[in-house]
């Protein structure tokens, strides 16, 4: 098989997952590191086993050795980063969101296809074995036509007027901060697994923290920040969510966002109930489905491989028992779109389903518009406005 070049501008929190994931895949180089000095980059490199080291994303991105770009960088850096990318026609793989804003997300979206290129964001939730058993459920009928869709995504990483993140400044992470940042995960998964899309919002969004101690130095999510001199940062975003939402299949929604709420880490859940059935998953005890039934007795199933239906157990890498975790399930996106990369496929084609694309980003970032519209509107339902396809 042909050996694939990655190469990585970014390399915070995730970007080590990310760098982990490919090397686990077999035919994928992790060539170079591009961050904001060459030092810096080379710290990271040589910490990770990468050879190159680059102190610009331009190097990276002109480098040949590398085919496709990933891009966890923050979130106002997307832009350059992913057009720059575009324009060598790399493939480019982006954290979410892919922009600060739909309009933005749009014009990443248009010129991905332009360039032919792979393009992908990593909703990465949807890479879990039982998440796409769910989904296969839905698909054939399993639950029945779906009419309620609710859960939450709710972390305690920011509960402290102490606590700080690049995500916060509405300049670097975008005028959303709870929404964009996890309850895109949410809404993306949700959509994913019923098949149904978000059409309309209601949304009543709340800053519990109004004025944060912002630390000098830059900080990692779930990190506390470093060093004595902070200044008090006036918030303007949500630290906290209540969401109603409509589908287009008819189903109706609510889901909670917050990253406010103690003792919840990383606590994404959902519950989809059916006319037959409902099913209820929740990230941080991946390896159960819950299945809910009236006539007989509800009951959970576990991430055994055998018992999975063929379309997901190709997720499942270990017997029933063998715990598998949120960095599987990031290999498995990562498997969606490398083999995607390497048969040689155009975005026309048929994708696997953890593959979410840019057009996906852009959807989320409409979302996001939508939510924010409709909190402006002091709560009224809001249309999530697709302009014309690109
Ligand atoms: C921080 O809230 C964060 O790291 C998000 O940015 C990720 O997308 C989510 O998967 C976990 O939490």
């Amino acid at each position: 098989m042909k050996r694939i070049g990655m190469g990585l501008v970014g390399p915070g929190f995730v970007g080590v997952h990310h760098i982990d994931a490919v090397r686990r895949l077999g035919f994928v180089d992790v060539v170079a590191i591009a961050a904001s000095t060459e030092k810096s980059a080379r710290a990271k490199a040589d910490a990770l086993g990468v050879p190159k080291a680059h102190g610009s994303y331009e190097q990276l991105i002109a480098d040949p050795d590398v085919h496709v770009v990933h891009n966890t960088t923050p979130n106002f850096l997307h832009v350059p980063v992913i057009k720059a990318a575009l324009a060598r026609r790399k493939h480019v793989v982006s954290d979410k969101p892919l922009a600060m804003t739909a309009n933005d997300a749009r014009d990443l979206w248009r010129a991905a296809e332009q360039a032919g290129v792979v393009h992908a964001v990593t909703f990465n939730y949807r890479g879990n074995p039982l998440v796409q058993q769910a989904r296969e459920m839905i698909a054939a009928g399993d639950v029945g036509p779906v009419h309620f869709i609710h859960g939450g995504y709710l972390q305690d990483w920011l509960i402290e007027a102490t606590d700080f993140s690049w995500r916060l400044e509405p300049e670097k992470g975008g005028a959303s901060s709870a929404v964009a940042d996890i309850g895109s995960h949410w809404c993306d998964l949700v959509q994913h697994v019923a098949g149904q899309r978000i059409v309309e919002v209601l949304a009543d969004l709340t800053t519990v923290i109004g004025t944060r101690m912002k630390p000098s130095g830059s900080v990692e999510a779930f990190a506390k920040g470093a060093g004595d001199r902070r200044e008090p940062f006036t918030m303007q975003s949500e630290d906290l969510a209540t969401l109603l939402v409509r589908f287009d299949g008819g189903a109706k929604g609510a889901v909670n966002v917050g990253q406010v709420c103690a003792g919840h880490k990383n606590d994404l859940w959902f519950e989809i109930n059916g006319a037959r059935a409902s099913l209820g998953w929740r990230q941080e005890r991946q390896n159960e489905l819950w299945i809910g039934r009236r006539e007989s007795a509800s009951g959970i199933l576990p991430k055994d491989p055998s018992l999975l239906m063929p379309g997901a157990r190709k997720y499942a890498h270990l017997p029933g028992g063998h715990q598998e975790a949120w960095a599987d399930a990031f290999c498995n996106v990562m498997r969606d779109i490398y083999a995607f990369i390497a048969d040689g496929r155009t975005m026309s084609e048929l994708r696997p389903p953890a593959f979410a694309t840019f057009e996906d980003g852009y959807h989320a970032a409409c979302i996001v518009d939508a939510v924010l519209e409709s909190h402006r509107r002091g709560g009224a339902w809001t249309a999530v406005r697709e302009r014309v396809a690109v």
